[in-house]
């Protein structure tokens, strides 16, 4: 078996450290694969010239559908100075494998690749690579082999530790930051309609458990294997939900604080959190934990946003979450189809009555390919389907009055400032009016930013971050579109 070459290409690394390209490199070496990444902000001819140098069979993309088109654009300025084939894999092709038919594209995968992309590399030439569970794959007279997706990766202990050391080379920032993301595990069993999840569930049903979580064990070597190379301060996992198997969470409680006792951060649902899963949390060391709150009227978050559950749930989950120690952070989405002003009050209140210590709020995206887009359409807030990925942080696409789109904005740039000073919103009249102009735009969008990153860092993931590590991180918060 041949040793293939794979350059994994990516626009930019900010403070969010990627996990999958990570992860599949670990997998191709371990295979005896040779990889190498090039990251197009540290400029283009240097990433054309690790592609004539490197001379890769692969050229690799793990997008999402919010950076698909430029990760198009940057394969087709890469792509004439090799002889490779470009794969992508990640959301955008899991849930939009059609894109395999724009120029350039040789391969998608589509869900988990972790196996399937060795199997490709490994059957790279011969006609067996056109069997790869998971891939579509163009044959050079352009035919496509569609190929279904294999079984989910039920044991996520046989997979190596990512290797983060193919980012850190190329990121000061990522190599120095003290706080560090990890996994837990794998997948979320809930179906909220603006989230991707759904389709998930749809692509793998019958495939395994959706599921999956590391055994503590291997989770906390996984941890260690960073910790006792880098410096680390505090630990963030990813999840979308932490923590939903007591058994589980009973033994990481009993042994994360004696193997390696960093605080740490995780996320969950309200109607997951007990008294006891909160006890159990502070006990193992967690500082911070986020909990989707997303919208403060019942009806919406049921009819809506398919969240089953009461406002008593979430009021005693963030009273759990309180007198158990826990700093709180709250995700919250305004300007849901169907809200009023009211109901974006009542999400306000829902943030100050809970005490929360930062409340993050973001303008509803109903995303091409979510329920909550097709609810859009079929109740008139979008007139056909709607292709624009704008990040959750600007201005409402619905069908919505312009001013009322105004004050949805000032609601939320001024969120957390509002849950800290809820005597501010007799100013957000004023607040409308100083936003029209583009320097009030401008001072708005600013104080917003400034208050996401101290009161962000300062009271969910407070850890000593170097100033020069800092700098670096704010230049991420204050000038990149992802703010991450
Ligand atoms: C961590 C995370 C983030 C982080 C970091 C993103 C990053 N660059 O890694 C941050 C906070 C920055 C982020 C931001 C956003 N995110 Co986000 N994010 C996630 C999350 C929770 C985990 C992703 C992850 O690392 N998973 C773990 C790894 C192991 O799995 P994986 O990435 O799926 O990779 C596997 C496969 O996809 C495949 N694969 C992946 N890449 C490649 C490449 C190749 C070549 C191959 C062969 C295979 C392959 O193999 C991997 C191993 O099995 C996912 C939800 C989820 N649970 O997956 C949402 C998710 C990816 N995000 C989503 C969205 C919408 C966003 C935002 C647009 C939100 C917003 N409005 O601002 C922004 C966009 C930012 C951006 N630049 O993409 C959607 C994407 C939907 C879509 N159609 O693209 C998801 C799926 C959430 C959801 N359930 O709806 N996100």
């Amino acid at each position: 078996m041949p040793t293939r070459k794979v350059l994994f290409v990516t626009d930019r690394i900010g403070f969010n450290e990627p996990t999958s390209v990570p992860i599949l490199s670990a997998l191709a070496k371990g295979a005896g694969h040779g990889v190498a990444l090039a990251v197009l902000d540290q400029g283009v001819q240097k990433a054309v010239a690790a592609v004539r140098s490197f001379e890769p069979d692969i050229l690799a993309y793990s997008i999402s559908s919010f950076n698909a088109d430029k990760y198009f654009a940057i394969n087709a300025l890469l792509k004439p100075h090799s002889r490779a084939l470009s794969v992508f894999g990640g959301a955008h092709p899991t849930f939009f494998p059609e894109c395999i038919e724009r120029q350039g594209v040789d391969a998608v995968c589509i869900g988990e690749g972790d196996h399937a992309f060795v199997q490709f590399l490994d059957t790279l030439g011969s006609e067996a690579v056109y069997g790869t569970p998971n891939f579509w794959l163009k044959r050079p007279d352009g035919a496509i082999v569609r190929n279904p997706v294999g079984r989910l990766e039920e044991d996520l202990d046989a997979l190596p530790f990512p290797d983060r050391e193919l980012l850190f080379q190329h990121s000061f920032l990522l190599r120095n930051l003290p706080i560090r993301l990890f996994f837990a595990g794998r997948g979320c069993p809930f179906n909220c309609t603006y989230c991707f999840n759904h389709q998930l569930h749809r692509l793998y049903r019958g495939k395994g458990r959706i599921l999956r979580t590391k055994s503590v064990g291997y989770l906390l070597r996984e941890v260690q294997d960073i910790t006792q190379r880098l410096p680390t301060r505090f630990i963030r996992f990813q999840d979308d939900i932490f923590g939903l198997d007591q058994d589980w969470l009973a033994e990481f409680a009993e042994r994360y604080p004696r193997e390696v006792g960093i605080p740490f951060s995780c996320q969950t649902r309200p109607n997951v959190v007990t008294l006891e899963f909160c006890q159990r949390l502070r006990a193992a060391g967690c500082h911070s934990l986020a909990l989707g709150l997303e919208a403060g009227s019942e009806r919406i978050r049921r009819e809506v946003l398919g969240r089953k559950m009461s406002d008593q749930q979430i009021a005693s989950a963030l009273r759990a979450a309180k007198s158990s120690g826990l700093r709180i952070k709250a995700l919250n989405i305004l300007g849901n189809p169907g809200e009023t002003l009211e109901d974006i009050r009542k999400t306000l209140r829902m943030n100050q009555d809970g005490r929360v210590d930062f409340a993050e709020a973001t303008i509803c995206q109903p995303y091409p390919g979510t329920r909550l887009n097709q609810y859009c359409q079929e109740h008139g807030y979008l007139t056909g389907e709607n292709t624009r990925w704008e990040p959750m942080f600007s201005s409402s696409i619905l069908n919505l009055p312009e001013d009322f789109k105004q004050v949805l904005v000032v609601y939320q740039r001024m969120f957390q400032l509002l849950v800290v000073f809820p005597g501010l919103e007799r100013f957000v009249p004023l607040l409308v009016s100083i936003n029209k102009s583009a320097l009030g735009r401008l001072l708005i969008d600013a104080l917003y930013r400034i208050t996401y990153g101290l009161h962000n860092q300062g009271r969910i993931f407070p850890a000593k971050v170097p100033f020069l590590v800092r700098l670096h991180a704010a230049y991420h918060v204050l000038f990149s579109r992802e703010r991450t």
